[in-house]
This record gives C-alpha cells, sequence and structure tokens, in this order.
C-alpha cells in the first residue's frame, strides 16, 4: 500500500508574523506543484530545487491565496525520512486553512497529532525514547525539562538501553552456543555461569538508574519542589507571598489558617521552582485540621528542598523537633522569622548541629528574603547539575523496565541454581522484547498511540 500523504499547520491557531504548514509524503512535491508558482522572474513552478528556500505565491482556482516560502526537503534527508514540503505564509488562519484545504482536495489527508514524529521512528530515524523527547521539549514549562528533553533527543537514554540490549545479546549468544553445541563448546566450565551472572548484574544496576531517574525527572519536571514547613503561625504563608512578591496565601493571627497544600512556580536565579505553602503540623487535632496536617506529610514527600520556618527567641516545641528528625535526607535551609520581635536572635544549638544554612530574617519586614531566595536557588541549581540522572519516560515504560528487570533477576537466579541454560535464555530472550518496546522497535501499538495521542497536530 503507498503510504498516504499528510499535512497539517504546524504553528497554533492564532495570529502571528508566520505560520507554519508541513506536508509528507511522496505526493508531497506533485501536490505543492499544483498551487505554488515561484516568484524569480523565468522560473518555472517544475523547479523546486530540494533544501532551498524559494519565494512564490499559492494561487488556488486563479486566485492569490498568499506569497509564501516554501522548502522541499528530499527524502531522506528530511524530519519524517519522506519527502517533504514546509510553506510559510501570513500567519492568519483563514489562509493556513486554505492553503491546507488545497493540499486534502489534491489527495493528502490532515495529519494525526505527532504523526510526523511518528513516521520519524517508523522509518527509523529516530527511536521511542527520543520521540518522547520531542514532545517533552515542546511542551516544557522549565529550563530543566528542556535540557533534559534535548540530552535525550540527542540520543542519551537510546544509548543506555542500547548498551544494555548488546550486553543481554551477548548473553544470550553464549546461552545458545551452550544449548545447540554442549558437546562442542566447553562451555559449562567452572565460572561460566557466574560470569554471566555478574553481567546480568550490571545491567540491573543500569536498569535501577534508568527507573529512579525517570522519577525523580517526573518529581521536578515543572522546577525543584520547594516546601514551606513548620508548626502553626509560624508566618510560612506570609514568607511564601514574600518570596511570591504578591498576596496569594491568606495570612492570619489564628492556627490552623493554611489548610491545602498551595503551590506557585518562581525563578530564583536560573532555576525554575515550585514553591509550597503548606497547612502547619499541630499535634492531636481532628477533622479538618488533621486532614491539612496529612496534605503537608504528603506534600513533604515529593520536595526536594525543604524550608523550615522557626520562630526566632522561642524554644522549639516538641512537634518542631519531631520535624527534624524526617528531614535527614532533604536540603534544608531554615529560616528564623519574626526576628522583628527580637533584639538579639540566637540559632537554636539544635539547628547548629544539624549544620543546616540558617537565615534569620522577618516575613513581616522583608528581612532575609533575599538571602532566602539566593540558597533556595543555589540549592535549586545543584538539581540542574544533576541532569545525567534524568529520563524522560511515561509510566508504562517505567513498568516495562521494572518486568526487564524481574526478567533478569530471575534469568540470574536460574543460572546459579544450576537449571538448564534453555530457561535463562528464555528469560532473556523476553528481556529483549521489553527493550525493543521501550525503544518502540517492536511496534507495541498500545504504547506508540499512548504517546503519540499526547502530541501536537503537525509534529
Ligand atoms: N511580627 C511578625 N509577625 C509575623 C511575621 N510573619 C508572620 N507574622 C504574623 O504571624 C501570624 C501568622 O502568619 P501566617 O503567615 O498566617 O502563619 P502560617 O505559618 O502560615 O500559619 P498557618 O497557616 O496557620 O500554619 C500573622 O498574624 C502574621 O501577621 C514576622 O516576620 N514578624
Ligand atoms: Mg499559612
Amino acid at each position: 500500500m503507498e503510504v498516504e500523504t499528510i499535512v497539517a499547520p504546524a504553528t497554533p491557531k492564532g495570529r502571528s508574523a508566520i505560520a507554519g504548514i508541513r506536508v509528507s509524503g511522496p505526493q508531497a512535491l506533485g501536490i505543492a506543484r499544483k498551487f505554488f508558482s515561484p516568484l524569480a522572474a523565468g522560473s518555472a513552478a517544475q523547479n523546486i530545487p530540494p533544501f532551498s528556500p524559494i519565494l512564490g505565491k499559492i494561487v488556488d482556482n486563479g486566485e492569490v491565496v498568499d506569497e509564501v516560502i516554501l522548502i522541499y526537503y528530499r527524502a531522506p534527508r528530511s524530519y519524517t525520512r519522506e519527502d517533504m514540503i514546509e510553506l510559510f505564509c501570513h500567519g492568519n488562519w483563514i489562509i493556513v486553512e486554505r492553503i491546507v484545504d488545497c493540499f486534502i482536495r489534491e489527495g493528502a489527508r490532515l495529519a494525526e497529532p505527532g504523526e510526523f514524529t511518528m513516521r520519524a521512528l517508523l522509518n527509523g530515524r529516530i527511536d521511542l525514547t527520543q520521540a518522547q523527547a520531542v514532545m517533552s521539549i515542546i511542551n516544557a514549562t522549565s529550563n530543566i525539562a528542556l535540557r533534559v528533553g534535548m540530552k535525550q533527543l540527542q540520543g542519551e537514554l537510546s544509548r543506555r538501553v542500547e548498551d544494555i540490549r548488546e550486553e543481554l545479546m551477548h548473553v544470550l549468544a553464549y546461552l545458545e552456543a551452550d544449548i545447540n553445541f554442549p558437546e562442542d563448546v566447553a562451555l559449562e566450565t567452572d565460572g561460566f555461569r557466574e560470569g554471566l551472572a555478574e553481567g546480568l548484574d550490571r545491567v540491573v544496576v543500569s536498569i535501577d538508574k534508568m527507573i529512579s531517574g525517570a522519577r525523580a525527572y517526573a518529581l521536578i519536571e515543572e522546577g525543584v519542589n520547594c516546601l514551606l514547613l513548620g508548626y502553626s503561625n509560624v508566618g510560612k504563608s506570609m514568607l511564601f507571598n514574600r518570596l511570591l512578591g504578591r498576596d496569594r496565601s491568606i495570612v492570619y493571627d489564628t492556627k490552623g489558617t493554611t489548610r491545602d497544600s498551595i503551590s506557585e512556580k518562581v525563578r530564583f536565579g536560573a532555576a525554575d521552582v515550585v514553591l509550597w505553602d503548606t497547612a502547619g503540623i499541630l499535634k492531636d487535632v481532628e477533622g479538618v485540621d488533621a486532614v491539612a496536617v496529612e496534605r503537608t506529610q504528603e506534600a513533604l514527600s515529593s520536595a526536594q528542598i525543604v524550608v523550615l520556618v522557626l520562630e526566632a527567641g522561642r524554644e522549639l516545641n516538641e512537634v518542631e523537633l519531631e520535624i527534624f528528625s524526617r528531614l535527614e535526607d532533604r536540603s534544608v535551609i531554615v529560616f528564623l522569622n519574626k526576628a522583628d520581635l527580637h533584639r538579639d536572635v540566637e540559632v537554636p544549638a539544635s539547628v547548629r548541629s544539624k549544620g543546616w544554612d540558617c537565615v534569620v530574617g522577618s516575613a513581616l519586614k522583608g528581612e532575609g528574603v533575599e538571602e532566602l531566595k539566593r540558597l533556595i536557588g543555589s540549592y535549586a541549581e545543584r538539581f540542574v547539575v544533576a541532569l545525567d540522572d534524568f529520563f524522560i519516560l511515561r509510566k508504562s515504560q517505567v513498568v516495562l523496565l521494572e518486568e526487564l528487570k524481574s526478567l533478569l533477576l530471575s534469568a540470574r537466579k536460574l543460572l546459579l541454581q544450576g537449571e538448564p541454560t534453555e530457561m535463562a535464555a528464555e528469560e532473556i530472550r523476553e528481556a529483549i522484547s521489553r527493550i525493543d518496546r521501550l525503544l518502540g522497535r517492536d511496534m507495541d501499538e498500545d504504547l506508540l498511540n499512548l504517546v503519540f495521542s499526547e502530541f501536537c497536530i503537525g509534529k
């Protein structure tokens, strides 16, 4: 069956200086020739050299629709590896629709969301992890998402997955040799099984890295999560508003003012941060207050940075000391608030002994707030430096990785228990097929449709 030619607007609906339209498929050039005529004197419509922008008119039924720039990409040197046309017209949707209609009338059809990228995948120009990176780049709302997307597009994740595949093929080759030529190859010598098991161990370590990298990335995709945490009424909401520079959260002189966790995106220095105001921690509360405290605990579980707000000049209470013990593995900054009420503020010994950064200030007067912003920013930037450890994977792909891991652990066990090598080989074959699904090679339609349904049209 002949490949269909697809067409779609490549820029969003609305008014702009320029809008783009994309066409891909064997008929792309043939159809374009029917409407497009180059402006340059003496140029015939037939003369559309590849890879060079040409100024011309789109003429529909004798009427000039628009003046456009057209670029012809000759297969396989295009985004989809098929023949492609890109047209740039004035950024008015009526024009865009008329040009798209011209192509449809002559035999192209409107592309599905993500269909251009899907073709790039099917034609082997990119793999599934790169296709996802494309989407992530388009949808990125933070610098970190952009940078992780760009790394993945350049094949960072693909290479790691390929390395794993290679290692497994290697293991499989040994196992198959043992299965097929048990008498020829003296494979079942000392250390044969142990050696293969060691190879599998290495692979499991790198799979674990990918799984935790995907989880870590999902948590900070929008920005590094920074949570304001503390006992009730210490001034978290007022500090939150100060950090945002506007009155977002209610500040009130009674305990239990904030109930829901409230989040806002901010940028401190070069870092994108999602800042969270939370309900104050209180002991022995009931009803909605207890639910509010639960919400805070929940939010705490996904925070990378915690700003622990304490009241200057007051002894730490039981609740606060209890909070301390739950912050072991976080980046913690202490803000000693309400310093305006005291002359000399001492940093409590218990805080000092933790070695946490500590800012003495006042949300009311705005003191210490700039210092706090700077600290949050520099902590957040450390996550951007850890870029190599992040991967963009859907939940279903993380599940694939987990299955992959358990197959390998099972193969390892079978090997070490001295079971017939065929049993381990079967697990490894299964594992390799999981890898192919991960890369989009083994066309797992459900997974592909899931991934591409989230794309925008024209990409
Ligand atoms: N003097 C002084 N008062 C402050 C300061 N920060 C907050 N307050 C006051 O402390 C009270 C509580 O402030 P909030 O920001 O609502 O405290 P919270 O920690 O969000 O309280 P909950 O949401 O109930 O947990 C309000 O009356 C604020 O005006 C400060 O730096 N100095
Ligand atoms: Mg509050």
